[in-house]
């Protein structure tokens, strides 16, 4: 009855499975029990030439394989003899809600000390992963891989070997995601990610540039974090010799990063793609590969006759790779993946008229401005008239992705049913279909490559490519070559319930969110049982997002229709639109969110609620502490320390509210300081009000005069800092600031403000006795890391100087 799971095209029996409660496991009590032990602890480590903290289950990273089989009951005891609070999450697996692992949602943190026993029973088969759920624990460490061998097996190969991709930092991951948080540009610069103005001009790109800062951005970002080792298995270069020739190998591969995708490449013959998240696919030959945070993909190497073949990882932002070698001798070499060009990238959002800047924060959470936001946002038609942007990607077909052409699965699909399909020795399914012309298909593309041919999108042309252009810049990202080998189509009498969720987000503040609104500020999406859910994922930001729902299996929809394949993480790239759709067969409360680590903790997280009643042993365990996880407090500060003048700035800041400190003294004794609070209304404005004192009086410097300030401050478009206010004796100030990186590491700023006083308050006439005050400055500044810059400038109150400004 359990098997009923994978196919959820089974109505009738999902519908009979559904009782809320202990009953929708069934009997549990005969099946044979498999148990682990994991003990998570913190430990020195070493991965990326430094010894740092790290978190280790039973004393690795990443933690051991975690074996089962298709029917068996799984009891697993997870010990912390941490001082911090943990907690496992069993990623792809259908399990109890309770058990399910996400702390203060479904399942009791596992306290300093203590252990927790997870049991399950094991429904399905395929790979899966484990992490931790609290925080950024799983960046530190805590994850490893889950094999479940199905009852009958369905593939045929000699040998299998997990393959875990991670990545690593030697920062901790809470300062990682403070630097994030404060709008550090040193991760970019760090990794030769970042596009200064020289190169964006160079590049005759400047019109783009100017036309992303008018709508608040500042580029194309592919990935936030700058990462010293990229690990496969936890080692950045990793042997396995034992594999003979002619065997063939099943690679279970699971992206564990915390905030990296990876393109995956393979020397020797193409290799065959059996398995998505852990589900079987029509196999596929397939070599270059994106696989998203989170997902699983499982391929079968042959090994060649002579011969080591080369499986290689790049970071998606092309900042670093990580290898591992399949058997002995000569090295088969994988393709290499080019670094993206990220100025390219940004010219080509411009020319297609891309609306950015949709709030990530908005200033009325409650009111429902979904629709409208999609309607303002995102990918505009102007260049591409009566084209959906699914019509784009249909349209692209890349020889290399698949021995099979990808155009006949559009046809009449009831007359190919995918369990007819013959199996060869390998298992792949040999499509009726391999044999048609080839030759015509490509004619077909290039047609079609000529009617588009203004909007040629090819923004990685990798080796390998027989320079064939893409319709679609993003269109190498999708899902087009997963094809489900059963219908996964529901009934047509279910009920549908229709959810849009825009992805929103702000790389200035670094606040993710959906639909504007951080899962600090939103009720759980309500979802019933025995119903469809459609969520379509429309992505408003310029970054991928892995979406991920927990405990449930959802449909893809991509072009092969009814066989469009299930998944538990669905990537969905910048400016573009996934569907995916699942029925409710389960009760209680899951987790649906970003799986960049950074993201969710971001906000970018929502609650899918069966709304059934809450397991009494939650009790305890409030929700919202999950939810305080995402709207915490980030504080830092910066003390520049120059010849002509000191300065400290203070910021400690969540999702809406902000305390700054200022001081500011300068070599002629002018002194300033400043304590304010700040609430943001919407991403780019905020009010304020605090105390200013200040000794800069014209008569003496001696005097200090204190006064209480109100105003707000404003990110204009154009990106600049523009700060308005007035104090208690009716003097209006105004502010006006930029930073620009002209250079790698070297950026200019400047400074301009200007007070008037009116003199009101001092009952004399408004014009006797009128004085404003200007205050300027300009400079550069170099950075030398990430927490030292060198800094010169000019201020006309204090003249020229220079210095080091610490960031801490
Ligand atoms: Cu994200």
């Amino acid at each position: 009855m359990m098997k009923t799971f994978k196919y959820l095209s089974v109505p009738l029996l999902v519908i009979m499975q559904i009782s809320y409660g202990q009953s929708v496991e069934g009997n549990v009590d005969n099946l044979p029990i498999h148990e682990y032990e994991l003990t998570i602890a913190k430990e020195k480590v070493n991965k990326a030439g430094k010894e740092v903290m790290g978190m280790t289950i039973n004393g690795q990273i990443p933690g051991p394989t975690l074996e089962f089989t298709e029917g068996e009951y799984a009891v697993i005891s997870v010990a912390n003899n941490m001082d911090v609070e943990t907690s496992i999450h069993w990623h792809g697996i259908l399990l109890p809600n309770f058990y399910d692992g996400v702390p203060y949602l479904s399942t009791p943190p596992i306290e300093p000390g203590h252990t927790l026993k997870y049991e399950f029973a094991i429904k399905q088969s395929g790979t899966y992963w484990y992490h931790s759920h609290t925080m950024l624990q799983e960046q530190s460490g805590v994850y490893g891989s889950i094999v479940i061998q199905p009852r009958e097996k369905s593939l045929e190969y000699d040998k299998e070997l997990v393959v875990m991709l991670s990545d690593w930092t030697n920062e901790k991951p809470m300062d990682v995601l403070r630097n994030l948080k404060r709008g550090n540009e040193w991760y970019g610069i760090r990794k030769g990610t970042s596009t200064p103005l020289n190169q964006v001009i160079s590049r005759g790109a400047l019109g783009a540039q100017l036309d992303f800062w008018r709508q608040r951005m500042e580029g194309a970002d592919i990935a936030d974090v700058y990462y010293p080792a990229f690990l496969i298995n936890g080692e950045q270069k990793v042997d396995y010799p034992g594999f003979q020739q002619g065997e063939k190998i099943r690679l279970r591969i699971i992206n564990g990063g915390a905030s990296t995708s990876f393109w995956m490449t393979f020397g020797g013959e193409e290799p065959l793609l059996v398995s998505a998240d852990g589900l079987d696919v029509v196999p596929v030959r397939k070599n270059k590969t994106f696989i998203g945070i989170a997902e699983t993909y499982d391929f079968i190497v042959t090994m060649p006759v002579e011969g080591k073949v080369e499986f290689k990882i790049t970071a998606q932002d092309g900042s670093g790779t990580a290898t591992a070698f399949l058997g002995k001798g000569k090295v088969l070499p994988a393709k290499i993946v080019k670094r993206p060009d990220k100025i390219g990238m940004m010219q080509k959002m411009a020319k297609m008229d891309m609306k950015m800047g949709a709030h990530a924060l908005k200033y009325r959470p409650k009111k429902d401005e979904r629709f409208k936001m999609k309607e303002e946002y995102g990918m505009q038609m102007g260049g591409m008239q009566g084209m959906k942007s699914g019509d784009m990607d249909g349209m692209q077909m890349k020889d290399e992705q698949m021995n099979m052409p990808k155009d006949s699965i559009q046809m009449d699909h009831s007359n190919m049913p995918g369990t007819d399909m013959p199996k060869d020795s390998t298992g792949m399914a040999r499509s009726k279909m391999s044999g048609m012309d080839h030759t015509k298909m490509t004619n077909r593309e290039m047609k079609n490559d000529d009617a588009m041919g203004h909007m040629n999108m090819n923004n990685s042309r990798e080796e390998g490519t027989d320079g064939k252009q893409e319709m679609d810049m993003f269109s190498e990202y999708n899902y087009d070559y997963l094809k489900s080998p059963e219908k996964t189509t529901y009934d047509d009498n279910i009920p549908v319930k229709e959810i849009l969720l825009n992805l929103t987000g702000n790389m200035n503040r670094y606040i993710w969110s959906m639909n504007g609104v951080p899962l600090s500020e939103t009720d759980k999406i309500k979802i019933e049982g025995g119903q469809v859910t459609r969520i379509t994922l429309n992505n408003l930001t310029m970054m991928h997002h892995p979406m991920h729902l927990h405990g449930h299996f959802f449909r893809v929809i991509n072009k092969n229709g009814e066989y469009s394949p299930l998944k538990h993480t669905v990537n969905v790239p910048p400016m573009k639109e996934v569907t995916i759709e699942f029925y409710g067969n389960e009760y209680g409360d899951w987790f649906f969110h970003c799986h960049i680590l950074y993201h969710l903790m971001g906000g970018m997280a929502r609650v899918v609620s069966y709304d059934t009643p809450r397991d009494v042993r939650m009790k305890g365990y409030p929700v919202s502490k999950l939810v305080a996880e995402t709207d915490q407090f980030y504080s830092w500060g910066m003390l520049d320390a120059a010849s002509h003048t000191t300065a400290l700035n203070l910021i400690s800041s969540n999702i809406r509210n902000q305390f700054n400190v200022s001081f500011e003294y300068g070599w002629n004794k002018n002194l300033e300081a400043e304590v304010t609070y700040e609430r943001y209304l919407h991403d780019y404005l905020r009010v304020f009000g605090g105390v200013n004192i200040e000794n800069e009086t014209p008569k003496s410097l001696d005097n200090f005069k204190t006064t209480a300030v109100i105003g707000v401050r404003y990110l204009t478009p154009y990106l600049f800092a523009l700060d308005a206010r007035i104090d208690n004796e009716l003097r209006p100030r105004i502010g006006l600031g930029r930073s620009i990186m002209l250079f790698p590491r070297f950026s200019v700023f400047g400074y301009y403000e200007y007070q008037i006083d009116l003199g009101i308050v001092n009952n004399l006439p408004v014009g006797k006795d009128l004085s404003s005050e200007t205050v300027w400055s300009a400079g550069g500044e170099y950075m030398l890391s990430r927490n030292f810059s060198l800094m010169g400038s000019y201020d006309n109150r204090f003249g020229v100087g220079g210095g080091l400004s610490i960031r801490f």
